[in-house]
């Protein structure tokens, strides 16, 4: 099939009760990173429109079939949207690529693959997961119980928006909640398909709504509304931050997947190879923007020259390009005011005493697309902006250590706490590493591994909460305790 095949809708409204809602809200257009073209836009809803789809979401919850089918009905309807999502793997890949620039290869084999593997992943999850019951206490059985809280509020960011926004949504409704999907208003298009695609999967209407819209306006109605029971967001930390704080107000709970600026550590006993290209990936893939993105490479200075003209090489040598084509490494960023957050680093590091290895120009050639050049600086120390704020791009800070001690401070020495990287074939080396970085996942001798079954999530700033199949299950249920005595106990008899 080929892509021009695939329909782009000329404008995405709500999505509420199983069909679409084309509000009254501002027209707001969607570009194409690569061009800076509009390829479609999308109608913005307002606190009103946002009211129906909460409203649309409660009554799927209150009366509903979604909460009150048995497991084995839920898993039918989450392997179902599995293969579904991989049958249509071609058109929300392309809608996804059009729509972010990131390079159509990566969403084929990464990003779609997780997409529909969430969903079987917590379909397997909740086959598996039992009540609790305490029998300790004579006389007495007590079962602790797991209900769905209610209506989530999922709150999409816009570098990975299918893979994330599908976590979100199989992590809240397997448990018998319903939700309202806000994606971001710069990557709404591939999301609105795959949620149509969801009913079409059997997935009854009402349990996933969606509502498109900026983040002050459709974002800040959503997380506000009262009928909210659960607040998950993906995003930068700062609006991390102002989410929970008003989320606050009405007491619910918030889980935040935010930024990092995550430590790449190579030792001189790694297997240079394998750390090297594991480093590239760490920086490059997905155009640079991942929050997991191993963007402060630490060298040790043994191997720092040897090493440095190596990733100079091959990043000079990546292939910007179409992020349609097979053979592209590097696409546009998403937006052109990233491309412009991205630059601006680059043209402010000399000041701050950085070495410019390579790039930091847009990339010539592409017209009006937001390409940037791959980038590297290498840092005097770790004070740098370069190597304190999260930048997302295609940008690499190295910094040189010359202990593990000197290694793990300056690692440490940062506001997030996501992921770390280690490389080196030296156990006590890793172990010392490992038992003492302060990130919420520490990978060694790989670049990223998603192991769903353990938690993803951050320290410090880097986020609250995990992502796992018990820490989703216990941040979207409630649990009740039912106390029931085993034979007629003699009661204290009261007036007599
Ligand atoms: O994302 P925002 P921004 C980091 C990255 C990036 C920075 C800023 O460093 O440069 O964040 O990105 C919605 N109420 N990450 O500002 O604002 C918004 O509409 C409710 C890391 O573009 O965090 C969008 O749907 N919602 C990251 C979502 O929040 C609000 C991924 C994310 O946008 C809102 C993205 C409000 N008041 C950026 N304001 C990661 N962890 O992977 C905004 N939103």
């Amino acid at each position: 099939m080929s892509t021009t095949d695939f329909k782009v809708p000329v404008c995405i409204g709500s999505f509420i009760d199983g069909q679409p809602h084309l509000g009254t809200g501002t027209r707001l257009p969607i570009l194409n990173p690569a061009t800076d073209h509009t390829v479609s836009e999308f109608s913005e809803a307002q606190a009103d429109e946002v009211g129906l789809a909460v409203t649309g979401s409660r009554r799927a919850f209150e009366q509903g079939p979604w909460p009150r089918m048995s497991v084995d009905e839920r898993q039918a309807v989450l392997r179902s949207i599995h293969q579904v999502l991989l049958q249509n793997a071609p058109e929300l890949a392309y809608l996804e690529c059009l729509n972010t620039g990131i390079v159509m290869r990566e969403i084929e084999q990464r990003h779609l693959r997780r997409a529909a593997l969430n969903f079987s992943f917590f379909a397997d999850y909740i086959g598996q997961s039992s009540d609790a019951v305490y029998r300790q206490t004579q006389g007495y059985t007590t079962t602790v119980m797991r209900e769905p809280v209610g209506v989530a509020a999922l709150i999409a960011p816009w570098n990975a928006p299918l893979a994330l926004s599908s976590m979100q949504i199989a992590s809240s409704i397997a448990f018998g909640n319903t939700c309202v999907v806000k994606p971001s208003e710069q990557s709404p298009l591939a999301v609105a398909r795959m949620i149509e695609l969801l009913c079409e999967a059997g997935l009854p209407p009402g349990v996933v709504n969606l509502v498109n819209g900026r983040g002050p306006v459709t974002g800040q109605a959503l997380v506000t509304h009262p009928e909210i029971n659960r607040v998950s967001f993906t995003g930068g930390t700062e609006t991390g931050r102002h989410i929970m704080a008003s989320a606050a107000q009405n007491l619910v709970p918030c889980t935040l997947e935010l930024g990092g600026k995550s430590a790449n550590i190579i030792f001189a006993s790694a297997d240079l190879d394998r750390a090297l290209d594991g480093a590239l990936l760490g920086i490059f893939s997905n155009n640079g923007q991942q929050c997991l993105a191993g963007s402060r490479i630490l060298v040790e200075r043994c191997i720092l020259d040897d090493f440095m003209a190596r990733f100079v090489a091959r990043a000079r040598a990546l292939r910007l390009g179409d992020p349609m084509a097979d053979c592209t490494e590097l696409g546009p960023l998403a937006s052109r005011a990233q491309m412009n957050r991205v630059l601006q680093f680059a043209q402010q590091a000399p000041a701050e005493g950085c070495t410019l290895l390579a790039g930091g120009q847009p990339a010539g050639g592409f017209g009006s697309g937001y390409y940037v050049q791959p980038t590297a600086v290498l840092a005097p120390d770790n004070r740098c902006s370069v190597a304190r704020q999260e930048i997302f791009g295609p940008f690499a800070t190295l910094l040189s250590f010359d202990t593990e001690d000197e290694a793990l401070a300056i690692a440490n020495d940062s506001e997030f706490g996501l992921v770390s990287y280690v490389w080196s074939d030296h156990l006590p080396t890793v172990t010392l590493m490992t038992e003492g970085l302060r990130t919420g996942v520490v990978w060694v001798n790989t670049p990223m591994m998603r192991e769903l079954r353990a938690p993803f999530g951050g320290f410090k700033n880097s986020g609250v909460g995990r992502q796992s199949g018990t820490a989703c299950e216990t941040f979207f249920t409630e649990e009740k305790a039912i106390t029931v005595p085993t034979r007629a106990h003699p009661l204290r008899r009261l007036g007599v």
